[in-house]
């Protein structure tokens, strides 16, 4: 059986990241299906407040945002690899299609003639929640209009797309990478709303280069409740065993300092506990919960803000 437990819902692009990655590596895993919506009780016993989707669980080592658990499972399973050497930009390329392809990408999606068939399969009152939900969880972020959304959108395709019809197969050559999976689970998005998925027919080498991605599969899953996951969290021994092996020095914290991390865009729900790890590009938050136990919660250092927490 698998240690490797998936926090995540169907129609989530960035679970489907993972759920690609785990297939592009074969490596198998434990499916715990969440709620789309707050309240996430279990999911929030795990993490100490993050509630986006997906997260990865090792036992009592919760990893949240997908930059992470992408390097977690290059660690885990080297080959085939998601950074080759001969692609040194495809972490920005993917942190581009995460941060910027992707809000892009929603708005199209998710228009009017888009959104049910993303949404039409939650319960009703999931569905009745999800505007709510979301909008609580940008915050002050604007959302984006569709005329907006819509000239981003065509902008950004037609840059990929002429990337792959002169280099390709693949976003940086012959193999997949971690560039291929950003970019990739947001335009599984629109190709997931099909009344307005016509929009890929526009761009061909974009439409055969999704094709060819999304037939990696997702490796073999086994289910798990959340609950029984909460119980593995709490039946194991809180070992950090892909984090920085230190709170290095240096970097403007101490180790066991009590902090908060929240992520610096949307859903930035702080994690307070003490720091157990800090390198240029991870953090470690070890925190107890009633229920799960002491867990060691990491995040990407890019993206997250450090905050020594205040004293009480
Ligand atoms: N930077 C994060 C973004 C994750 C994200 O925005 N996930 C969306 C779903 S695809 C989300 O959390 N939506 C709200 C929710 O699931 O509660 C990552 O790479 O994991």
């Amino acid at each position: 059986m698998s240690d490797l437990i998936l926090h995540h819902y169907p129609m989530s692009p960035f679970a489907e990241k993972v759920r690609l990655i785990l297939g592009f590596k074969q490596l198998p895993w434990r499916s715990v299906l969440i709620p789309p919506v707050m309240p996430k009780p279990d999911v929030v016993a795990l993490t100490g407040g993050y509630r986006k989707t997906p997260v990865l669980q090792v036992g009592a080592d919760i990893y949240c945002d997908t930059a992470l658990i992408a390097r977690l499972l290059e660690a885990r399973q080297p080959a085939p690899s998601l950074y080759p050497a001969s692609a040194p930009l495809a972490p920005l390329l993917a942190q581009w299609a995460d941060t910027l392809l992707f809000p892009a990408v929603v708005c199209w999606a998710l228009q009017p003639a888009g959104a049910p068939a993303i949404l039409g399969g939650l319960p009703p009152e999931v569905l009745q929640a999800f505007p709510a939900d979301r909008a609580a969880m940008r915050g002050n972020l604007p959302r984006l209009s569709l005329p907006d959304g819509t000239v981003q959108l065509k902008a950004h395709l037609g840059a990929l797309n002429a990337q792959l019809a002169q280099g390709g197969p693949w976003l940086f050559g012959a193999e997949p990478c971690i560039a291929d999976f950003s970019v990739g689970h947001c335009l599984w998005f629109v190709h997931l709303a099909q009344p307005v998925a016509y929009l890929l027919d526009g761009y061909p080498a974009v439409r055969a280069w999704l094709d060819r991605l999304l037939s990696t599969g997702h490796a073999a899953s086994e289910a798990l409740s959340s609950t029984d996951a909460v119980a593995v969290a709490a039946a194991a021994a809180a070992v950090k065993r892909y984090a920085p092996a230190a709170v290095a020095a240096d970097l403007g914290f101490e180790p066991g300092q009590a902090i908060t991390v929240a992520a610096t865009d949307y859903g930035s729900d702080p994690v307070a506990g003490s720091l157990v790890g800090l390198s240029a590009d991870e953090v470690v938050v070890r925190r107890t919960d009633p229920r799960a136990g002491t867990v060691h919660v990491h995040f990407p250092r890019f993206g997250f803000q450090i905050k020594k927490a205040l004293a009480a």
